[in-house]
C-alpha cells in the first residue's frame, strides 16, 4: 500500500468526469487500498479516485467513530437509483478544499447500486452521514465539488483561501 497525493483546488483534474470501471481486478483493489490508506492519513471519512488523480468511478469511505474498529467501504461504479424529496443541510468539508467548511443541502435519503471490493453488485439504502458522504463523493465523479453548491462569491473566496494556504506552506 502507498500514500497518494491528494489534489487540491484549483487543480483541473478535479473537474474531470470519471470513467466507469470495466473490471474489478487486483490492480483496482491496489488502487482502492492506496486510497483508503491516503484517506485515513489525511484524515478523512471519504475519498474519490479523482482526488488522487485517477479519473475512475471509485470511492472509499469509513464512517466508523475513532473509538470503533475500522469499517472500510468501497463503491465502484455507484449509481443513485432513488433520492428522497426531503432534503437536509450538513456542514461539509473536502480534502481537496482544505480547511473550508460550509452547509450544503442534499436529499436526506438515497438508494444506491454499486459494485463492492469483490466486484459483486449491491443495492443499499443510505441516510444520515452515509447519505451526505456518498452524494458528496459521487459529485466528485462528475467533477463537482461541494463549493460548487455555494454562491459564486463563497466559492471564489474558498479557492482564494486554499491558494493562499498553498503559497504559505
Ligand atoms: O474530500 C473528501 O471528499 C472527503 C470528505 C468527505 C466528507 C466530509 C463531510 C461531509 C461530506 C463529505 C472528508 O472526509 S473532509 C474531513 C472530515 O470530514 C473528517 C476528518 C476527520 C474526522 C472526521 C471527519
Ligand atoms: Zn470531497
Amino acid at each position: 500500500m502507498a500514500l497518494r497525493e491528494i489534489l487540491v483546488v484549483p487543480h483541473p483534474v478535479l473537474k474531470t468526469i470519471s470513467a466507469p470501471v470495466a473490471a474489478v481486478d487486483d490492480d483496482l483493489r491496489a488502487l482502492m487500498d492506496d486510497m483508503l490508506e491516503t484517506m485515513y492519513a489525511a484524515p478523512g471519512i471519504g475519498l474519490a479516485a479523482v482526488q488522487v488523480g485517477v479519473a475512475k468511478r471509485v470511492i472509499v469511505m469509513d464512517l466508523a467513530r475513532p473509538e470503533e474498529p475500522k469499517a472500510p467501504r468501497f463503491y465502484i461504479n455507484p449509481e443513485i437509483l432513488w433520492a428522497s424529496d426531503e432534503t437536509a443541510p450538513y456542514e461539509e468539508g473536502c480534502l481537496s478544499v482544505p480547511e473550508i467548511y460550509d452547509e450544503v443541502e442534499r436529499p436526506s435519503r438515497v438508494k444506491l447500486r454499486y459494485l463492492n471490493y469483490q466486484g459483486e453488485q449491491v443495492e443499499e439504502d443510505a441516510e444520515g452521514l452515509f447519505a451526505v458522504c456518498i452524494q458528496h463523493e459521487m459529485d466528485h465523479l462528475e467533477g463537482v465539488l461541494f463549493i460548487d453548491h455555494l454562491s459564486r462569491l463563497k466559492r471564489e473566496q474558498a479557492v482564494k483561501k486554499v491558494r493562499k494556504q498553498a503559497k504559505a506552506a
